[in-house]
């Protein structure tokens, strides 16, 4: 804890009664049978390319990868924008951007093709996507709050150093039930997207228009990221869209946490005015959530000028991508969080375990001392 900076520690003593308890790390896995590239330069054409599904780079060497293992797709995993002016100017400045997911059908072992495109030049990185697991939040929800209010005073900081605390507030989680009468006022809806301009989201919000042009059709009521194939889970896991819908409940107990919590101390009926939760659907109902799904919610979250992003999850691989990622959204001043996970071992977990992100781990109400279940070691900051 000590040499946090005040304004991080804040943000982490809020969100923390948020996180808490996973019951098991999960071994690291090939999920989809892709693998994740960052290039050293990426072709001016790829986002066409991409969209219309073409196997080509335009690179010869990685071209000629891809004639002895041909991808069924290459997908950017930065949010496509329209705004080119926008999306050359990031891609100049950061290696978050450069990031392409090479989906191998079915006949390709995943590590051969990684083992290939490691050799080359153009390639300054390479990694198998893998999944992150959800962590289970307390049996007894009770914890969280009582937990808050016994540092109220963090919450007076947070009012005088905020202002009126108009932060958003990006959920990357299972999704957030945006029916639920306790949550709806607190979400966020996008200005850019809600085309009657009611501040509410109605039928006539979804146009089939990209109305804001930022490559998202419809994102009034945040997006849904998930696309992950080998994570079957019987719901809404094969294709990204515009429904962030819940479907195990854990995104919702979690964004119930932040409006609740909030509501002890600053709230008028939930999150003090101005501050909304962004609902950024990255886990399936299984509770697994793909690399390149979150990083691209990562990415979201700040072209959506997020304060602050949540994330109740993680794992003990190492992810080239998420560093970058990572690092890229605290460039921009994002606060990031994360839970640190609790395989009983000094492990270090990810993205909790990221120089900026702020990592939080399970605590009794004595919070000098870490629970017994949560993970232990030198990433831990509260
Ligand atoms: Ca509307
Ligand atoms: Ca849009
Ligand atoms: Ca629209
Ligand atoms: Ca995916």
């Amino acid at each position: 804890m000590n040499g946090m900076a005040p304004e991080r520690r804040l943000m982490g003593l809020i969100f923390l009664c948020v996180f808490l308890m996973s019951h098991s790390g999960t071994p690291a896995e090939a999920a989809e049978r892709s693998v994740l590239i960052r290039l050293r330069e990426l072709p001016g054409s790829l986002a066409k390319t991409a969209a219309q599904d073409h196997p080509s780079f335009g690179i010869p060497s990685l071209d000629a990868v891809a004639r002895r293992y041909p991808p069924v797709r290459i997908v950017p995993v930065a949010p496509v924008t329209n705004d080119t002016n926008r999306l050359q100017k990031a891609l100049l400045t950061n290696s978050a951007f450069r990031w392409v997911k090479w989906v191998a059908p079915d006949s390709v072992e995943p590590e051969r093709l990684l083992d290939e495109l490691l050799r080359l030049d153009e390639v300054e990185a390479a990694e198998l996507n893998r999944a992150f697991r959800l962590h289970h939040l307390p049996d007894d929800p009770l914890i969280g709050s009582q937990w808050a209010l016994s540092r109220i005073r963090a919450f007076d900081a947070w009012e005088v150093e905020r202002g009126k605390a108009e932060v958003l507030i990006a959920v990357i989680d299972s999704g957030i039930d945006y029916t639920h009468p306790d949550l709806a006022g607190n979400l966020y809806v996008h200005p850019g997207e809600d085309v009657n301009g009611n501040g509410v989201v109605d039928a006539a919000d979804f146009n089939g228009v990209d109305d804001d042009h930022n490559g998202f059709i419809d994102d009034v009521r945040g997006w849904d990221f998930t696309d992950a194939p080998n994570y079957p889970s019987g719901g809404d896991y094969l294709e990204r869209d515009n429904d962030p819908m819940d479907e195990m409940g854990h995104g919702t107990a979690v964004a119930g946490l932040i409006a609740a919590v909030a509501d002890n101390r600053i709230g008028i009926a939930g999150l003090a005015p101005g501050c909304r939760i962004l609902n950024l659907r990255a886990m399936n109902a299984g509770g697994y959530g793909e690399e390149d799904d979150v990083a691209s919610a990562i990415l979201y979250a700040v072209s959506m000028k997020a304060g602050v992003i949540n994330m109740s999850w993680g794992d003990t691989f190492v992810t080239r991508l998420l560093d970058d990622v990572v690092r890229y959204a605290a460039s921009q001043n994002v606060v990031l969080v994360a839970s640190a996970g609790n395989a009983s071992s000094d492990m270090i977990h990810y993205p909790s375990g990221f120089e900026p992100v702020i990592s939080v781990g399970a605590t009794t109400a004595e919070d000098y001392y870490a629970a017994s279940f949560t993970n232990y070691g030198p990433t831990i900051d509260l």
